[in-house]
């Protein structure tokens, strides 16, 4: 497959086999496996290289993804960096529960954020398997879809001309804010949408973690996390109005707050630092059905969000760019259409998984502070149960760790 001159941009319209739209977890993973194959493709991105390499997010990333990444060879720096945790803890009514899910399942979850995965994948993509990647870009459009011969159209940032890339396929990879998934003919695409009704203030501390592992507070004045990113930073949530005005926050009140919340009987005090993030969530998810159209095929956010509440958004999006880049390898190279025919259905089936586990845990976390005494109880059984009893304890391990993606990935 011949691959269009390096950087080539001179306003003749250009062709690839696979134009990536976004350059995330998702498609920087879907371009990788794409160029390991030698399949030429082509990454359009927004945002400047550095911006992307230092956008803060996610951090916990479950087993079978590290293993998908590692066999695709896109581990290297992360499992050389990356802590891992093997438990995690929840503190109600000034008790500490640790969950020790390692024990249950033999898998644990890989601790590593989010801006140095996308720092070595696109280091990999594009500057040892020679992908093309234009940063950038501005009026990203679709076009002839369902056609069977799309391209895109981009503004070049340079000399504000409109580029036009014909391609093979096109993954839509641009995160929940991008333009693809807008590209599918509402009377072919259903979009589930749910609103947890909270909101969720995002904090990143410059501070090392108070704990060795995740931390959930469920308390009367609303849910708080404490999730390590780094020896240095550590990520924390509070849960809060939704729509709330983040300056509302400062930072004595932020650390009252974390402090009543995580309070619990022998725990280690709070270790407090600057707040470099503030931003409020406000918590929801949906999911686009069917994930495909013609020849665009969606990943990751672009096609589902799950609120951050069981740490699920990066991993599906991992999921989706394994099944895409291997399922457009094998329509490219073999004429194989097997895997793109089944893609949707596929990631599907996981994201729903991880919605309901979302949706479940999200209950436990919120209904102690709903102010409604049955949502309360029943957050308190929730935990109870978890406790007691081996065969709850084995299923939430699972849901925790994705263990059942594992063998697919
Ligand atoms: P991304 O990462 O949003 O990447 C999309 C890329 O597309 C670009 N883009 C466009 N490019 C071209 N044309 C356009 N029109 C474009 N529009 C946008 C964007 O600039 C960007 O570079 O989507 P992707 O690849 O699907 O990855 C999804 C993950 O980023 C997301 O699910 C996670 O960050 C969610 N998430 C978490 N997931 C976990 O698995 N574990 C966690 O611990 C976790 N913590 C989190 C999170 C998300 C958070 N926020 C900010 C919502 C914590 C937080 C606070």
């Amino acid at each position: 497959m011949a691959a269009p001159s390096p950087h080539a941009d001179s306003g003749t319209p250009h062709r690839f086999s696979v134009v990536v739209v976004g350059a995330g977890p998702a498609g920087l993973t879907v371009g990788n496996i794409l160029r390991a194959a030698g399949v030429d493709c082509l990454v359009l991105e927004t945002e400047t290289r550095a911006f992307v390499e230092r956008r803060p997010r996610a951090g916990v990333i479950e087993e079978w993804a590290v293993r998908g990444l590692e066999r695709r060879g896109l581990a290297r720096t992360l499992l050389e960096r990356a802590q891992t945790h093997t438990a995690c803890e929840f503190r109600f009514a000034g008790e500490r529960y640790r969950f020790a899910y390692t024990q249950l399942t033999g898998r644990h979850h890989f601790i590593y954020p989010q801006q140095f995965l996308v720092t070595d994948l696109l280091r990999e993509y594009a500057d040892v398997r020679g992908g093309e990647i234009r940063f950038g870009v501005r009026d990203v459009r679709l076009h002839g879809l369902g056609s069977g011969r799309p391209s895109v159209s981009y503004l070049c940032p340079e000399s504000g001309e409109r580029r036009v890339v014909a391609a093979d396929f096109v993954a839509g990879c641009d995160g929940a804010r991008g333009v693809t998934r807008a590209s599918l003919p509402p009377e072919r695409a259903r979009l589930a949408r749910h609103d947890y009704g909270v909101g969720w203030l995002a904090l990143l501390a410059e501070a090392p973690p108070s704990s060795d592992c995740v931390v959930f507070g469920m308390h009367p004045r609303g849910f708080a996390g404490h999730m390590a990113r780094s020896p240095e930073v550590t990520r924390y949530y509070l849960q809060c109005r939704p729509g709330e005005d983040p300056a509302d926050w400062p930072h004595e009140r932020v650390w009252a707050e974390l402090r009543e919340r995580l309070g619990a009987v022998g725990a280690p005090p709070l270790t407090e630092g600057r707040l470099i993030e503030k931003r409020v969530l406000d918590m929801h998810g949906y999911v686009i059905e069917p994930m495909a159209f013609g020849r665009l095929f969606l990943a990751g956010d672009a096609a589902h969000l799950t609120a951050p509440i069981a740490a699920k958004g990066l991993n599906l999006a991992l999921y989706d760019a394994f099944l895409l880049g291997d399922g457009l390898v094998a329509s490219l190279t073999r004429g194989d259409d097997s895997g793109l025919s089944g893609y949707s259905d596929t990631c599907l089936a996981r994201v729903w998984d991880y919605q309901e586990f979302s949706q479940w845990l999200a209950e436990m976390y919120h209904g102690t502070a709903s102010g409604d005494p049955s949502r309360a109880g029943a957050a308190r059984a929730r935990l109870r149960r978890l406790f007691d009893s081996p065969v709850a304890a084995t299923d939430f391990a699972e849901r925790y760790l994705g263990v059942r993606a594992h063998d697919l990935a």
